[in-house]
């Protein structure tokens, strides 16, 4: 069989990685080529992200790349969600991106709440509310000393697009969670435009363009590489990967946030959906992402973080001997979202006593086992949608103790893997738009149903 190889640029906020994935006789095979940490620094106030610096290990990747796998057809990029750079005039990136951990939007959102009540908002956008979506980021950019400067607002993996290929584009999937789309006619929403904009929309599958000069000298790529769009919302692109069966199926794409829902043919904006804070996001396809970010695995990274000499797989055996039942926090309150003192702030939240970091470990599972059980069932029941299995995708897949309780919280069915949907579903999207992979999503979902290692619990 001839193999394909799509290359793949997957950033989270605690790491990312460039990925070849190669498609031959129907399987698809993904090949880690270059890693490299991410995280939130302090830079003039604000907590940023190194982007610049995401930039260099995105070439250095794509060397080595071109090194293992010569026949490179296209390269797909995803990131995380809402956050951007402002480009001047020339094109020129103003400052480092500020994260969405920073806290920079309170007043904001005020100011725009004001201006559009949250239900006119949710009629608009169909977004459950979180304090950093694009929209009050954009507000409170107002009064940063670029603003004037500003002539383009580019989503982060837009912005890697524009340095590898000099094309300014906005992915739709991704401009989805800007909150200044307009939900049902899937283009920007005139009443709610910035002053400054982002580049017109483009969907996953075309061609962003072709490798810059520079890009192709610094990697060794062919010149003849496009860029192709997939869906750059990461979430976008592990949903795209579920190794599902049929349609009667939920997911949740777990990693430094949890994303828990189901896919829909089109929007629900009842207001129940919106009191339980459900938001519509644009799926690949024009399919909607029903789902809530509930709250994630930062709880523990951020935890570790100040245990430097105890490991996660220790810690997660120990919290596996610990009994049922014990204190819980509510994954989602925004008392988390900035970094720092993780153990101290779960402690001050959580309904018991929290005396080890095995305790705290075991604390974080069971709420976010709660939350995604909790969620799956408001998800069923807002949309009418039958759930027989609930798929959970990436890092979190393969926390067994994370998918057992799920099992058991929810009385559903919980599938695990494939742990890299995210840049599974990255390069699957550039196959299909080369030819390599199947034309429906559902397609190429029964395929991933049968190749990937999957692991099943069923409810205790
Ligand atoms: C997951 C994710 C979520 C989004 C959050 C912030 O990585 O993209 O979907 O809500 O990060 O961008």
């Amino acid at each position: 069989v001839s193999a394909e190889v799509f290359g793949a640029v997957d950033i989270g906020a605690s790491g990312g990685r460039v990925v070849a994935g190669v498609v031959a006789g129907g399987r698809t095979t993904l090949h880690v080529v270059h890693r490299f940490p991410n995280g939130v620094v302090t830079r003039d106030g604000h907590l940023r992200w190194d982007f610049t610096g995401l930039y260099r290990e995105v070439l250095t990747g794509l060397r080595a790349l071109a090194a293992a796998f010569p026949e490179v057809v296209s390269i797909g990029i995803d990131t995380w969600a809402v956050d951007y750079g402002l480009l001047d005039e020339d094109g020129t990136l103003l400052a480092e991106p500020v994260s969405y951990r920073d806290g920079r939007t309170a007043q904001a959102v005020e100011r725009v709440h004001a201006r559009t009540s949250p239900e006119a908002l949710y009629a608009i956008n169909g977004l459950q509310f979180l304090p950093f979506t694009t929209l009050y980021q954009l507000e409170a950019e107002r009064s940063s000393p670029w603003w004037d400067e500003a002539a383009h607002v580019v989503l982060l993996p837009d912005l890697l697009a524009y340095w590898l290929t000099g094309e300014l584009r906005t992915e739709i999937t991704n401009a989805s969670t800007t909150g200044l789309l307009d939900v049902r006619t899937r283009t920007w929403a005139p009443e709610l435009a910035a002053d400054v904009p982002f580049p017109p929309l483009q969907e996953p599958g075309e061609v962003r363009g072709l490798l810059r000069p520079e890009v192709v000298a610094a990697t060794g790529l062919p010149a003849t590489t496009p860029v192709t769009s997939v869906g750059s919302h990461d979430t976008a692109s592990a949903v795209v990967a579920l190794p599902a069966d049929g349609s009667r199926f939920a997911y949740v794409s777990s990693g430094t946030w949890s994303l828990a829902g189901v896919e829909l043919p089109g929007p629900v904006l009842s207001a129940r959906a919106r009191e339980l804070n459900f938001t519509n996001e644009g799926g690949v396809d024009g399919r909607t992402r029903f789902l809530r970010n509930v709250g994630g695995l930062w709880l523990l990274q951020e935890s570790l973080r100040e245990w430097p000499d105890r490991d996660l797989p220790t810690l997660l055996a120990e919290a596996e001997t610990l009994p049922p039942g014990g204190p819980t926090v509510d994954v989602d309150d925004p008392a988390f979202i900035a970094p720092g003192d993780m153990p101290n702030r779960i402690a001050a939240a959580a309904t018991g006593p929290l005396r080890t970091p095995a305790e705290t470990v075991r604390c974080v599972l069971d709420s976010l086992a709660t939350a995604y059980a909790r969620t799956i069932d408001q998800a069923a029941t807002l949309t009418g949608h039958d759930v027989d299995v609930i798929h959970i995708v990436g890092g979190g897949s393969r926390n067994d103790l994370l998918c057992r309780l799920t099992a058991s919280l929810s009385g559903r069915r919980v599938t695990a893997g494939p742990v890299e949907a995210t840049a599974l579903g990255n390069v699957l999207v550039q196959a299909r738009a080369h030819g390599a992979a199947p034309a429906t999503l559902e397609a190429i979902r029964a395929t991933l149903a049968t190749t990937e290692d999957i692991r099943h619990y069923d409810p205790a």
